[in-house]
């Protein structure tokens, strides 16, 4: 999605995060000299299914009682069927071919409640009314009031349940100035947690700042998701992984998780698979944005503090033409 908004936010960082984070900063696999651990996801069941066009294929993946169903959207987008097994209820994460969710949810028999929107953007937005016009009664959850059919404004730390799930707002504004990440836990359960990043968090990389600034861009990468726990799988809005890593490669030349990760989603973009879920902690060891306090990557920016690193890069990667290998 390319959009010419550089308005300059006004908006303030997220609160602090006593309720959220778990962990110090201190624990997490970023810590320096962390080693690279670039594979899918661990643990993760996943079995894959062919969608429409051979290279966009769809999937699923089992955290126990919930279920993420992964439908590919529009050219590179993922809408998101989150399925809770023991009530059979679900909620789909940015539906903007609203078909396709609801055949998927016919598929798996189970009764959508909820919509979970990340942000405004059409290409994730742009199905909320269509998908309420079909199926009348849906909550639709998200953090902006440009969001279509919006019923649910949540802010920062709201709760919400889909079934026995239970799903945690996250404010990361940046690449938009509501934009939400939602968090995916189930009560009494060992299996990693779920997050939907939109367009904030990508697979070794993040979203444009269309509407924010490179201390949000941290505060929400770093501060807040990089305090989740690290085993918490990601599923963001775009399949950009293989690009993504080019650019990560650039970045940190010797850095050999990049490489792996690289080497193994090429590989997966070719078969016409999805390079979703990673999870927190790999993403700390391959993604340039989350490793912005990294001594390599402030010297290829040539800034010595993480927040002019992030800024640095990220206009760099506005215009970084990805090369062929
Ligand atoms: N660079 C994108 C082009 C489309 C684009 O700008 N997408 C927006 C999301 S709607 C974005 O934030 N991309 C992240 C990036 O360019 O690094 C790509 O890799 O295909
Ligand atoms: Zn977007």
């Amino acid at each position: 999605m390319r959009l010419p908004s550089l308005l300059p936010s006004l908006l303030l960082l997220p609160p602090p995060l006593s309720r959220l984070s778990s962990r110090p900063l201190a624990a997490l696999p970023s810590a320096r000299g962390a080693q690279p651990a670039a594979r899918p996801a661990r643990g993760a069941t996943v079995s894959v299914r062919q969608s429409g066009s051979l290279s966009r294929r769809s999937g699923s993946t089992r955290h126990g009682a919930m279920r993420v169903r992964l439908v590919p959207a529009l050219q590179d987008n993922f809408m998101y069927l989150l399925v809770d097994e023991r009530t059979q209820r679900a909620a789909a994460v940015d539906p903007v071919e609203p078909d396709k969710i609801i055949a998927a949810a016919r598929e798996e028999g189970v009764e959508l409640t909820t919509v979970l929107t990340t942000h405004h953007h059409w290409d994730h937005a742009g199905g909320n009314e269509k998908l309420v016009a079909m199926e009348p009664g849906l909550t639709v959850v998200g953090g902006d009031q440009r969001i279509g059919a919006l019923t649910s404004h949540v802010k920062h730390g709201d709760e919400l349940q889909i079934g026995s799930l239970n799903v945690r707002c996250l404010f990361t504004p940046c690449h938009t100035s509501g934009h939400i990440c939602y968090f995916v836990t189930q009560e009494g359960s060992t299996e990693p947690p779920a997050l939907f990043t939109g367009d904030t968090l990508f697979v070794g990389g993040c979203g444009r700042f269309f509407e924010g600034t490179p201390r949000e861009m941290f505060a929400a990468l770093v501060e807040v998701l990089g305090a989740l726990p690290p085993e918490s799988r990601v599923y963001c809005g775009h399949e950009y992984t293989v690009n993504n890593l080019k650019f990560a490669r650039h970045v940190e030349p010797g850095n050999s998780a990049v490489l792996e990760k690289l080497a193994w989603a090429t590989e997966r973009q070719a078969r016409g698979e999805p390079t979703v879920p990673s999870c927190i902690g790999d993403e700390f060891t391959f993604n340039p944005f989350m490793r912005v306090r990294e001594p390599t990557v402030q010297k290829h920016a040539g800034k010595s503090d993480p927040i002019a690193t992030m800024g640095a890069i990220r206009q760099e990667k506005d215009s970084f033409q990805p090369p062929a290998n």
